[in-house]
């Protein structure tokens, strides 16, 4: 079938805190959660989600565990800033220092707006594009139907527009959790096998 959240090999749809699944219920940020089996060259994450009208910045984190302390590396910090020049810098934390950013100047998130943000690992690099779901309102509960293959996700824009490249700093086969903090909601995070 196609690639969607709705048909991920995992994902979240709406995290809420306990059991239940209310669409209305906003997604519980920070997040933080494992990526099951780790990731691969070829694999992707979806992210969908809303920028609060008041948005300073939100991020993106891949990480090696999720120690608080010492804090776990950090392969991706994917970070877009509002506040300021727009801009979304991206770094890598290694013994608990950040590395030299990378800065897009260019902001393809705004507030108020919902957004998908599709990472494709690479085997060198992660390959960062905006989606098309980012294009319309998403509705929460479009991601939490009661039968998924009546009501299939967005497709994943296999086109949408590149933001940008990272090259691994940490490798690959260390990042197993991922993270997403700040000011931002979140409708659905799916990750998509390379099969
Ligand atoms: O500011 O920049 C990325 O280079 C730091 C921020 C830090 C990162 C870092 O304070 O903030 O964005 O995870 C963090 O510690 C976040 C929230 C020079």
């Amino acid at each position: 079938g196609p690639m969607s959240v709705a048909n991920a090999k995992h994902s979240l749809l709406n995290p809420v805190r306990g059991s239940s699944r209310r669409p209305s219920t906003p997604a519980v940020i920070p997040y933080t959660g494992p990526i099951p089996g780790g990731l691969h060259p070829g694999e992707i994450i979806i992210i969908q989600g809303t920028v609060p009208p008041e948005a300073d910045r939100f991020q993106v984190d891949l990480s090696s565990g999720c120690s608080t302390k010492p804090r776990s590396d950090v392969a991706l910090h994917f970070s877009p800033r509002f506040r300021g020049p727009p801009c979304v810098v991206c770094s890598s934390l290694q013994q608990e220092s950040w590395g030299p950013e990378e800065t897009l100047h260019q902001l393809p998130y705004k507030r108020g707006a919902p957004f998908e943000t599709i990472i494709l690992v690479l085997q060198d690099a992660f390959k960062v594009s905006e989606g098309t779901a980012g294009r319309r309102e998403v509705s929460p509960t479009r991601f939490n139907p009661p039968h998924p293959e009546a009501c299939p996700g967005p497709q994943v824009a296999v086109n949408g527009a590149h933001l940008l490249e990272y090259k691994h700093r940490v490798p690959l086969n260390r990042v197993d959790t991922f993270s997403i903090s700040g000011n931002v909601r979140v409708h659905a995070i799916g990750y998509i096998p390379n099969s």
